[in-house]
């Protein structure tokens, strides 16, 4: 497979090519990826075409945001299909640097992000240390790239909100810019992990956005039981064979439990399927 793309691996080598950029005016949007590219990334780039005039993707599997246990050596690594999608979205430029670009060995050990509290909850408290390692290694590719926008989807929606608010408190000059899901035409979010599931796993798999929808339009309807909604999520993803992490109604603007002030939720889980451990969430206006 040809592809068209520049490929940039070195950091010193990203940064001349995006300053020529910059000094012909042009205006750089970056969407990282840990690739195994699928077309929720493709809406990404093609959304981030509409803000900038170029587009760099980043990948790069991130080995500070996985736990000890977790995939970091299984993670699906597939570099020709990703450059072929990349060619197809027409995305400028491919940064793809080694784990030694990136975390140098002298450099150990690194100095880190954390954004408290928000890094605690949910995926957090099942994942420790998992976003210090997402918003360390984004801090160092907006450093690297030095883009006017970013973007992210808010299929990760509590990554999302970590790194709107390291880019707030931290005052980085750029906009983060938050992009739907894109789903199947079941239902099932798009995920890298999907390929983790056996045929019959992937048949149950949309049961996990059908239980989300079902609280989000219980809450439209105006229920506010928020335990014994998210107890109903959680019984229907176990009695169809998954292990929940948690299922959880929050605030959608701090992640927080709703209070009466609240007027955006947002109701998310985490759920283990097998090998695959899936996340989703459904977003639901109440005002
Ligand atoms: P990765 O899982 O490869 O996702 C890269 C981007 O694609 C993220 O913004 C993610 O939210 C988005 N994405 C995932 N599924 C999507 C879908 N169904 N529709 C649209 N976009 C989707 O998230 C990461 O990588 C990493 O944590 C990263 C931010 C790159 C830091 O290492």
């Amino acid at each position: 497979m040809s592809s068209n793309i520049e490929i940039i691996a070195r950091p010193l080598a990203l940064h001349e090519r995006v300053r020529t950029w910059r000094t012909q005016g042009l205006r750089v949007a970056l969407v990282p990826t840990m690739g195994n590219l699928h077309k929720g990334h493709a809406t990404l780039v093609a959304r981030a075409r509409e803000h900038a005039d170029r587009v760099v993707v980043s990948i790069f599997v991130n080995p500070l945001q996985f736990g000890p246990s977790e995939d970091f050596n299984s993670y699906p690594r597939t570099p020709q299909e990703d450059r072929a999608l990349l060619d197809e979205y027409r995305a400028d430029l491919l940064f793809a640097p080694g784990v030694e670009d990136m975390y140098p060995p002298l450099a150990a050990p690194h100095t880190v992000v954390h954004v408290p509290e928000l890094s605690e909850i949910l995926c957090g408290a099942v994942r420790p240390g998992h976003f210090i390692g997402v918003a360390t290694v984004v801090a160092k590719l907006f450093n690297m790239v030095q883009p006017d926008v970013a973007l992210f989807c808010d299929k990760d929606y509590q990554q999302l909100a970590i790194i709107k608010r390291m880019a707030t408190d931290l005052s980085m000059p750029l906009q983060v810019i938050g992009v739907a899901t894109v789903r199947e035409a079941d239902g099932l979010a798009m995920s890298s992990r999907n390929r983790y599931l056996t045929a019959e796993q992937r048949r149950l798999a949309p049961r996990i956005y059908a239980a989300l929808s079902k609280v989000g339009q219980e809450l439209k309807q105006g229920r506010r039981d928020y335990l014994s909604l998210e107890q109903m999520a959680i019984a229907e993803l176990e009695q169809s064979g998954f292990k929940t992490d948690y299922a959880s109604i929050r605030d959608a603007d701090d992640l927080q439990p709703p209070t009466e002030n609240s007027r955006k939720l947002v109701v998310l889980t985490a759920a283990r399927l097998g090998r695959a451990r899936l996340i989703d969430n459904v977003q639901v206006d109440i005002s």
